[in-house]
């Protein structure tokens, strides 16, 4: 059996990103289950599983559950050939026009200065395979909502993060680099972070209901999370957005805690205020009904049955749904939603 096969026998069905890259509207949401994965995929992520030894491409694996009908494997195929290899403890495949990395970074000492150590790798990697444009970032941290030295894990993460991005490129330009991203909770060991980088720049949103989350006051840790409100890749990928991950948040202030279903509202809101703004400078964009994929991470895996209908009713059938079990960078969310859309032409 070879590595590819390896793949296909492994799991159940599952999620593939649109191919070929660019993506086009639609196509990710209807793409094909068993046999999505083969030597032209760019990245494969497991959900509570394991990657095969020497994996075919590279492949991520996250200790977090899947919940419902969400398929635990996704996959990221352009149909286009591409050139892989390791850099240091990076895994990265690239097809011509995007890159995706992989790492997985144990936590063992000081979580600040082994957040920065991966995020150096990270961006190291991108500037070595020439794609220096971050798009997307997933980040899962091990006890996310946990204190350290009096600190909680998530902020120590920022200031490792920041310090990595400082480090590259400045305290000035460093800004300007930061991608549309998500950072949830994991049980897992190690710090898992993949990505997606291209070879110009994509453009970043902010959302006029929320202060950009790298200019939070200093009651949120010692430096400000790195990431913007969404990012969409440039031309030559045929402009998708990435939704970074989106929670009830208002200003910089958590909104509704403890209430659910009031916190899937302004997190709905949230999204479709950063939808109309950025709609509103002249881009055409996608309503929530066109998006190929929402993801949902909730803190408790018994919310799923009272989140999914009211979501349903807004996102329509057209969207593929995931569930996935994660704890939330701020104790008070209950939730937070991503998404991934290609742009009307
Ligand atoms: C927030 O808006 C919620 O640290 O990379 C969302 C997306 C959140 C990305 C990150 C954090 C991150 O602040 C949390």
């Amino acid at each position: 059996m070879n590595d590819s096969e390896t793949f296909r026998t492994v799991s159940g069905p599952e999620w593939s990103a649109a191919r070929p890259l660019p993506l086009a509207r639609g196509e990710g949401a209807t793409a094909a289950a068993a046999g999505a994965v083969d030597d032209r995929t760019l990245l494969v992520v497991r959900f509570a599983g394991a990657c095969p030894e020497r994996p075919a491409v590279p492949c991520t694996a996250v200790a977090n559950r899947v919940l419902g009908t969400t398929p635990p494997v996704e996959a990221w195929t352009s149909g286009l050939a591409t050139e892989r290899g390791r850099l240091g403890r990076v895994d990265w495949a690239e097809n011509g026009t995007i890159l995706f990395g992989c790492l997985a970074s144990p936590l063992a000492g000081d979580l600040a200065s082994e957040t920065e150590a991966h995020f150096a790798a990270l961006l190291e990697t991108a500037e070595a395979r020439r794609f220096p444009y971050l798009l997307r970032v997933w980040n899962f941290l091990p006890g996310i909502n946990a204190a350290e030295n009096g600190e909680e894990r998530y902020r120590l993460f920022n200031a490792g993060r920041a310090a990595a991005f400082d480090a590259r490129y400045g305290a000035a330009e460093a800004e300007t680099r930061f991608s549309a991203s998500s950072a949830v909770g994991s049980c897992g060991a190690h710090l898992v972070t993949w990505f997606a980088a291209a070879a110009s720049p994509g453009r970043h949103l902010g959302n006029p209901r929320q202060v950009h989350a790298f200019r939070y006051p200093a009651d949120y840790g010692p430096r400000p999370p790195s990431f913007t409100r969404a990012t969409i890749s440039p031309p030559e990928l045929g402009q998708v957005l990435f939704l970074s991950g989106t929670a009830s948040i208002a200003g910089h202030e958590t909104r509704h805690v403890g209430e659910l279903l009031l916190q899937l509202e302004e997190t709905l809101r949230n999204i479709e205020t950063l939808l109309s703004a950025a709609a509103g400078e002249g881009t055409r964009l996608p309503g929530l009904r066109d998006f190929d994929l929402f993801r949902v991470y909730l803190r408790d895996a018994a919310d799923l049955e009272l989140v999914r209908e009211p979501l349903l009713r807004r996102i329509g059938s057209g969207p593929a749904l995931h569930f996935v079990e994660a704890d939330i960078c701020r104790a008070d969310l209950l939730l937070e939603i991503e998404g991934v859309a290609g742009l009307p032409r």
